[in-house]
């Protein structure tokens, strides 16, 4: 008879055991809910950025045929199409794109200071090379990245060759810091510095003269002996009104060196080639952001780069 019943200790050992089959189970149960909201959040993370991606291409496309028919000879923030504080707003049903458009050639084209035989530097960026280093205060950095660049192995006079250096244009300035002795914060900018940086005064995104009508005051004022810091001014006080389209507007502002136009007019555009375009796409509060390169081609825009 003893046999038919169970002991205090069984029944307890009995529901422990349930108690804790049933806690496994909703604990699995738990961490298998979870696993499927975040699959599912995932794959519409992922959707969500497809769809976006697609959608800046779109507009990348539709704006860069803006871009290719702008036809007049010049490129102003005072024209309609890259007023900086008007972007572009392009609905495609619930979606929205916001962009603006920025016109380069604004910087110190780096991949273009050397004539085309690679060594040379054009005579017309001899100044404000100097000018940069002056403020910098490191010439000896100014030949090592002269060295870097150019095609030749051959070091300048008080320099060197090492064996990395690339002797070639680069795609992007981060390539400099390959040079043993250059910085990061040589390169970039840290906010709220106003130390000189590489990447205040030099671009990759340009191949020629600077866009007199977008450039910073400070790469004006050291573009040429005979401009300085006064004309700099001028220059962007008159601009800040008028488009500046050719040398018939630069005798309109006071103290333009006109005698050195010639000169200047090897440095000095009214047009540029390269366009930063940045977009935001958004959708019922979510958003993703692009920021897209490209350089004006015919009646149309390729892109150059793509960040997002
Ligand atoms: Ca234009
Ligand atoms: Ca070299």
């Amino acid at each position: 008879m003893k046999r038919g019943f169970r002991t205090p200790r069984k029944s307890g050992f009995v529901l422990i055991t349930v108690l804790f089959i049933s806690t496994l189970l909703l604990s699995a149960a738990t961490t298998f809910a979870w696993f499927a909201r975040q699959e599912m959040r995932r794959a519409s993370h992922e959707e969500f950025a497809l769809v976006s991606r697609s959608l800046a291409s779109v507009a990348c496309q539709i704006i860069g045929s803006w871009i290719g028919g702008d036809s007049n000879n010049y490129d102003s923030e005072l024209e309609l199409l890259y007023m900086p504080d008007y972007p572009f707003l392009l609905f495609f049903g619930n979606w929205e794109v916001t962009a603006k458009i920025t016109p380069q050639d604004r910087l110190v084209p780096i991949n273009g200071l050397f004539l085309p035989d690679g060594i040379t530097m054009k005579t017309e960026f001899e100044y404000v090379w100097q000018e940069f280093w002056k403020q910098m205060g490191n010439d000896q950095l100014s030949l090592l990245i002269l060295d870097f660049l150019d095609s030749d192995t051959e070091a300048r006079p008080g320099s060197m060759e090492e064996e990395y250096y690339v002797n070639r244009k680069i795609s992007h300035l981060s390539e400099l810091l390959k040079i043993k002795k250059i910085e990061r914060d040589m390169v970039y900018a840290q906010p709220d510095s106003d130390k000189q940086t590489i990447d205040r005064f030099f671009t990759v995104y340009g191949d020629g003269p600077i866009n007199v009508n977008l450039a910073p005051r400070e790469i004006l004022a050291a573009l040429d002996s005979e401009i300085g810091p006064d004309v700099a001014d001028a220059i962007a006080i008159y601009r800040s009104e008028n488009i500046i389209e050719g040398e018939k507007d630069l005798v309109k502002i006071p103290g333009f060196p006109m005698a050195a136009h010639t000169r200047l007019s090897n440095v000095l555009a009214y047009k540029s080639n390269f366009f930063l375009l940045d977009m935001k796409v958004t959708n019922a509060n979510r958003e993703r952001n692009f920021s897209v390169m490209l350089k004006r081609n015919g009646q149309a825009c390729q892109i150059l780069s793509w960040g997002e």
